[in-house]
């Protein structure tokens, strides 16, 4: 008889095991409300910044297009545990025409930063973590690329300059390859996301005191999941 339980219990253990799904998350974010005014950057203040731009920058704050389509918003998941590997290659980030580019991003806990200065200037490149190492090193004009790296997981912080006050992208470090930022149309795609339920956050730097927080369920097959965020009553 114990010998029936053990070989039942194996058995299905292993169908258990074969029948591992996974899924893709994909969605819109979007808008509700009338879109704030642009606000052009004033970049005067080193001549090479204003030199390396030919037509007028704006505040990276609030990416919303006509349709309401909200970019650079980042969608991810929570408590998910994942036994795989940290990715070998670096995610880049480039300090050209005194912007950081991308703006929002993620990264691996583990995986590589690589920090690129594009321009003919000086610039400080000064992470803001709260559970992190904080890294904050200078690369003059001659110091092309400089490597960094981030511990643990972390919700979204920003890296700022301290040479140029508008400077500022922001990061996610995550433990796990399951998130997102919306491109230009608010839209975002998150692939082979194991079966499961999990927390799913949506973030964007305006909301970033209030992101949104669902429920999402993967099973086998794509799953949509639209966000909107909506403009805050006046008290
Ligand atoms: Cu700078």
């Amino acid at each position: 008889m114990n010998l029936f339980k053990t070989v039942l219990s194996y058995l299905i253990l292993f169908c258990l095991m074969s029948v591992v799904y996974s899924g893709d998350i994909k969605g819109k974010v979007k808008y509700d409300g009338k879109p704030p005014k642009k606000k052009p950057l004033r970049m005067d203040a080193d001549p090479v910044c204003g030199a390396s731009h030919s037509e007028k920058v704006f505040a990276e704050s609030f990416k919303v297009n006509a349709k309401g389509e909200l970019a650079e918003c980042i969608v991810y998941l929570k408590n998910v545990s994942y036994k795989g590997q940290t990715p070998s290659t670096a995610v880049e980030l480039d300090q050209k025409g005194c912007i950081y580019t991308p703006h929002v991003f993620g990264i691996q806990a583990g995986q590589e930063l690589l920090i690129r200065n594009s321009d003919a200037t000086l610039h400080n490149i000064h992470s803001m973590p709260k559970t992190n190492k904080e890294f904050n090193f200078a690369m003059p004009k001659v110091v092309k690329t400089k490597k960094a790296k981030f511990d643990s997981a972390e919700d979204p912080f920003y890296i700022k300059c301290d040479v140029h006050p508008w400077m500022k992208t922001w990061v996610l470090v995550s433990d796990h390859p399951y998130y997102a930022v919306t491109d230009s149309n608010g839209n975002y795609e998150i692939k082979g996301v194991p079966a499961g339920t999990y927390e799913v956050i949506c973030w964007q730097e305006k909301f970033k005191k209030r992101p949104i927080v669902d429920k999402i369920t993967v099973g086998d097959g794509a799953v949509t999941k639209d966000f909107t965020f909506t403009r805050p009553k006046k008290k």
